[in-house]
């Protein structure tokens, strides 16, 4: 070999690693592209056409995350949304939680797009602006863009329409270069429809209508009502007809809408005899399919709560009439509907002994106690012009978790007023316990309207021990208490045995574990 060709082929030696090197990095980028945009994909995929009742399950894993929340995050920096209500479609952007990755701060923000015109609305696109240098990590229901300082979501083709009085949610997880950058983004999202800001005005609020109060139902005699009456507060006791402490113990049911058939007299009159449960609860979700304020159909779920009403006070059992948001994280969100929802219950049922309001189940993501109270001290009024001393309960914020901020802060009018604590189990352990430690010993009536013994998603492991040690507590201090859910539906939280069809007359073997536990709890 002379000279020459070794020179050439150390050359070409060279040339060849270089793009060897250089292949492998293009396919390295290509790869992480690949990984992105599959990642994007499934997330699509998993939430594409949501099961309707998958939702809580992504909620839920938040909200564990999310369990302790950060002693340092003031109520006021927890809240970061556009709730720019002066048009009929806005946006409510919230930032959500945040963590590092390669020493660069990623946050995670969600996006509704409310639609509380007349009409349904196609073709959106939202824009928000302070994302210079930030780099998009994945999003789910629409499809994002960064492009100089603005961030363009435009939907899917399954949330391309938003229906009049709907809305849609997307979410998206975005890396700034340091954390100075996470500052800069707007509060403020601008909708565009058909390429145009979109700036119709909010449509004229309805005014209540005069409802005709319901005819009275025989009550039976010897029943929970027969001998306790009607109910009131003294200091944070409920107390009965003759100004004793009373407990209601009893029963939710799951959504109305999606388990209609537990909703009968049969039913009711087992848990009264077989368990000894004095109380049911009537849940309606506001916001998840089927919902009052989305596509559900409103005379139809009226229909069931007046049913549960009539079965209840002819067995003689209480029954709370709940406003279950949920997926609408603020009551503020369809305050409207409520307004005009309660005023119609509180005409109705103004001579019912035997029913309770609960206003708004469980307030949660961005929702502050202010925004809870602000939302409470409209309802109450309304409610009291037509019924002086109905037992009203109030959700706090975090998921009905935050008792410790509603003691600080009572709404304004609090006679009769309540406030809810939930809990589960194997999620919820001392330290909301401890919440409810100080917000009782600070005074505040406290009704337990919803609980299970398993995980905050509804299903998982049943935590018997922390069961025990939170009835403990509820029994240390009185506390009413609905065990959540009469259905057979094939989770953990379900009372009724999924391999069981009945809708009344359940034999111990068709209980769920939890259903078991329920009744042992509630007849002892
Ligand atoms: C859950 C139901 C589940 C349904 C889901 C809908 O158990 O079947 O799919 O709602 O999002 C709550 C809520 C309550 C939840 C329950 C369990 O008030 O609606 O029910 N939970 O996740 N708060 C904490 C837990």
């Amino acid at each position: 070999m002379n000279k020459t060709t070794k020179i050439l082929i150390a050359v070409l030696a060279v040339a060849v690693i270089i793009i060897a090197l250089l292949l492998g990095y293009i396919l390295g980028t290509k790869k992480k592209e690949n990984e992105d945009v599959t990642e994007a994909v499934k997330t699509t995929e998993a939430t594409e056409a949501p099961e309707k009742d998958t939702e809580k399950e992504t909620e839920v894993s938040t909200e564990e995350d999310t369990n302790e929340p950060e002693e340092d995050t003031t109520e006021a920096e927890k809240k970061n949304d556009s709730t720019d209500k002066k048009y009929a479609c806005y946006v409510k952007l919230s930032s959500g939680d945040s963590w590092e990755d390669g020493g660069k701060p990623v946050v995670q923000y969600s996006a509704d797009l409310m639609n509380k015109s007349k009409a349904d609305i196609s073709g959106w696109e939202i824009k928000i602006d302070g994302f210079t240098g930030a780099e998009f990590v994945s999003g789910w229901n629409g499809k994002f863009k960064i492009k100089g300082d603005t961030l363009s979501i435009t939907p899917e083709s399954y949330n391309e329409t938003v229906a009049a009085k709907g809305s849609t949610n997307v979410g998206f997880q975005i890396k700034f270069k340091d954390e100075a950058a996470t500052k800069k983004v707007s509060k403020n999202a601008v909708l565009f429809v058909g390429g145009k800001e979109y700036t119709e005005p909010m449509p004229e609020k309805e005014q209540p209508k005069e409802t005709p109060k319901k005819e009275k139902v025989e009550t039976e005699s010897g029943t929970p009502f027969d001998n306790h009456g009607k109910l009131s507060l003294k200091g944070t006791d409920i107390v009965d007809k003759n100004g004793k402490p009373y407990q209601l113990k009893g029963i939710s049911t799951h959504g109305l809408a999606w388990f209609p058939d537990y909703v009968n007299k049969e039913a009711f009159k087992t848990l009264r005899d077989d368990w000894g449960a004095n109380i049911i609860r009537l849940a309606m979700y506001t916001a998840e399919s089927g919902g009052y304020c989305t596509d559900g159909d409103q005379d139809k779920l009226k229909k069931l709560v007046d049913d549960g009403v009539t079965y209840a006070t002819e067995l003689g059992m209480y029954v709370i009439i709940d406003w279950h948001i949920l997926h609408d994280t603020s009551p503020l969100d369809n305050q409207d509907e409520a307004e005009l929802f309660w005023a119609e219950m509180a005409q109705k049922y103004a001579d019912y002994e035997n029913v309770i309001f609960e206003i708004c189940n469980e307030p949660n993501g961005s929702t502050t106690w202010s925004d809870v109270k602000e939302y409470a001290d409209t309802i109450i009024p309304i409610i009291r012009k037509y019924d002086k001393d109905v037992i009203i309960v109030v959700g706090t914020p975090t998921w009905s978790q935050d008792v410790d901020l509603a003691a600080k802060d009572p709404v304004k009018n609090s006679e009769n007023v309540m406030y809810a604590i939930h809990f589960y189990a194997a999620t919820h352990k001392d330290n909301i316990r401890s919440k409810l430690e100080t917000a009782h010993g600070a005074g505040l009536p406290i009704f337990v309207t919803e609980f299970s013994i398993c995980e905050a998603s509804g299903n998982g492991e049943i935590d018997y021990d922390s069961a025990d040690t939170w009835f403990e507590l509820i029994n240390k201090y009185n506390l009413s208490y609905c065990g959540w859910n009469l259905s057979n539906k094939d989770e953990a939280s379900s009372l009724i045995d999924s391999s069981c069809k009945k809708t009344s007359d359940w034999k111990e073997d068709e209980l769920s574990e939890t259903g078991k536990w329920l009744r042992d709890t509630i007849s002892n």
